[in-house]
């Protein structure tokens, strides 16, 4: 009871505060109160009024108050009826179509789509703000101003509409194979707002094997959107193409040589990573002169096979030796294209030129020249010690500029890669006696006067007369010998230098110069 508050002064009637706020009290409690001390002597009524008095003044009260009400209802409604009426007929506003419009997602939404007139003005009149051009997926908000109010509409964008399917081109669909599984996107272009999932269904067909197959690419969007096209589909074999033989080209061999016919050859496929291949040598032996077509056969894990047929000739070497008591020797077989071997005798600065004889074979001597070739202390590479006997020329030039500073004509440079020592392997070259400078009159004549013996830092000069012949006469690629031997410059002998007279005013010069200025 103490914590109940009253409000109040002392001795009056105390209500209970809740009571005061609440609604009216009811008449009755307020009317009739029970006394604490007749409690004792039973219930005893104590009444102002009597009692059956009472409800008659309340059913008056109830009529008066009723009888307000209907009257402010009635007024209520009227003046109700009044405003709808200035509302929906009266006063200027837009009539929308809808105002929950939905829109559909990577569209364009026509604001004025959804207006259907306007009261108290002209349509024009009406300027929307909004987002422009394809939505999103989402709610936006568009702006409708007329007469001086804003009207906002709220616009959903969802996904509605179905995958659009269309199906590729014939020769555009796949390729699929009886190995891989078929990617319906090879089949169909999508068209859609959003991701959409492609399914492969085969219609119970089994594609993995070749042949044209009708099957069914179904589409579903997002937001679970379907669609479905029918498509006929063919499927090839997973390796069609065959292996790949490279290497077993076309060769020749020296009688009684080793020759391994799986050296140098590979196979590789386009799918089978390690494909077989087999060599059928249909009797090949490097014991008997002759020509042989050995047959390789590769097949790929898909039963293709590639057949190559290589041909391979087994020749007696033609062996010659450049003079009777000559203890060296090397084989002259004649190479395609060139009609000339060009074979330099360190030993006694002469290069002898071969023609071919009868059987193609560089055995026939044409011409005999004198030439320079590394002085001591420098090395003119040797051949007979490289695989095969010989090098052959290589690039050339009309001037070259020479490590020393001074130029030298017609240089044909030697390709003396194979040389096996790696100090042989840099470039030598043919080339004339050297020019102080790149002038056909300004010949270094006392190195003119060293040819026939040693001079030069490793490359082999002559007088311009010879280096022009080898220039105009070998083609690019001659075969060529290094070779020493002391019983014989050559079969042609050694031809006798020219030699220069130093107080001679026309000493720069070359005196086998053919240029129509040489006053020799
Ligand atoms: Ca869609
Ligand atoms: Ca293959």
């Amino acid at each position: 009871m103490e914590e109940e508050k009253y409000i109040g002064e002392e001795g009056q009637d105390q209500i209970p505060e809740e009571r005061m706020e609440g609604q009216e009290p009811d008449l009755f409690e307020k009317e009739y109160v029970i006394s604490d001390a007749q409690e004792d002597e039973g219930p005893k009524v104590s009444a102002e009024e009597p009692p059956e008095k009472a409800p008659k003044k309340k059913e008056k009260k109830e009529k008066k108050s009723k009888k307000g009400l209907i009257i402010a209802l009635i007024a209520l409604l009227l003046a109700g009826a009044a405003f709808a009426g200035w509302y929906f007929f009266l006063r200027p506003h837009i009539l929308f179509s809808t105002t929950r419009p939905t829109a559909e997602a990577g569209e364009v939404f026509d604001a004025m789509s959804i207006v259907d007139g306007v009261r108290g003005g002209d349509i024009t009149d009406i300027a929307v703000s909004g987002p422009a051009g394809p939505l999103a997926k989402g709610v936006y908000k568009y702006s409708y101003r007329f007469k001086g109010k804003s009207t906002e509409v709220t616009v959903s964008v969802r996904d509605t509409k179905a995958p659009e399917l269309s199906l590729k081109p014939e020769e555009e669909r796949g390729p699929f194979n009886d190995r891989e599984e078929v990617d319906p996107a090879g089949i169909v272009d999508v068209k859609d707002y959003g991701k959409v999932t492609l399914k492969l269904d085969s219609q119970g067909n089994d594609l993995k094997t070749p042949g044209m197959y009708e099957v069914i690419v179904n589409a579903k969007d997002e937001d679970g959107n379907e669609s479905s096209l029918s498509a006929v589909i063919k499927i090839e074999p997973y390796d069609t193409e065959g292996p790949k033989i490279e290497g077993a080209t076309n060769t020749s061999v020296i009688l009684w040589s080793n020759f391994d016919l799986m050296a140098g050859v590979s196979v590789s496929d386009d799918k089978d990573p390690k494909p077989s291949l087999v060599v059928d040598s249909n009797g090949f032996t490097t014991n008997a002169e002759g020509s042989y077509t050995v047959t390789y056969t590769a097949r790929d894990e898909y039963g293709n096979v590639t057949v190559v047929e290589r041909v391979i000739n087994v020749y007696q070497v033609a062996y010659y030796t450049p003079g009777y008591d000559s203890n060296v020797y090397w084989d002259a077989t004649g190479e395609w294209g060139q009609p000339y071997l060009v074979a330099v005798n360190r030993t006694h600065n002469t290069v002898t030129v071969y023609g071919k004889d009868g059987n193609g074979n560089y055995t026939v001597p044409v011409r005999a020249m004198a030439c320079s070739t590394a002085r001591p202390g420098y090395n003119t590479p040797i051949s007979t010690n490289v695989y095969g006997g010989r090098f052959h020329s290589a690039w050339r030039a009309d001037w070259c500029y020479m490590v020393d500073g001074s130029w030298g004509r017609y240089a044909i440079s030697i390709d003396t890669s194979l040389a096996p020592d790696p100090n042989d392997t840099w470039g030598i070259m043919f080339h004339s006696v050297c020019y102080y400078s790149q002038s056909i009159d300004d010949l270094e004549y006392e190195e003119y006067n060293k040819l026939g013996g040693t001079a030069s830092l490793g490359c082999i000069r002559m007088c311009v007369a010879d280096e022009l012949w080898l220039y105009n006469n070998c083609p690019e690629g001659f075969p060529i010998i290094i070779y020493d031997d002391a019983s014989s410059p050559g079969p042609l002998g050694k031809p006798e230098p020219i030699r220069i007279d130093v107080d001679d005013p026309r000493r720069g010069w070359d005196p086998t110069d053919p240029s129509s200025s040489n006053p020799w």
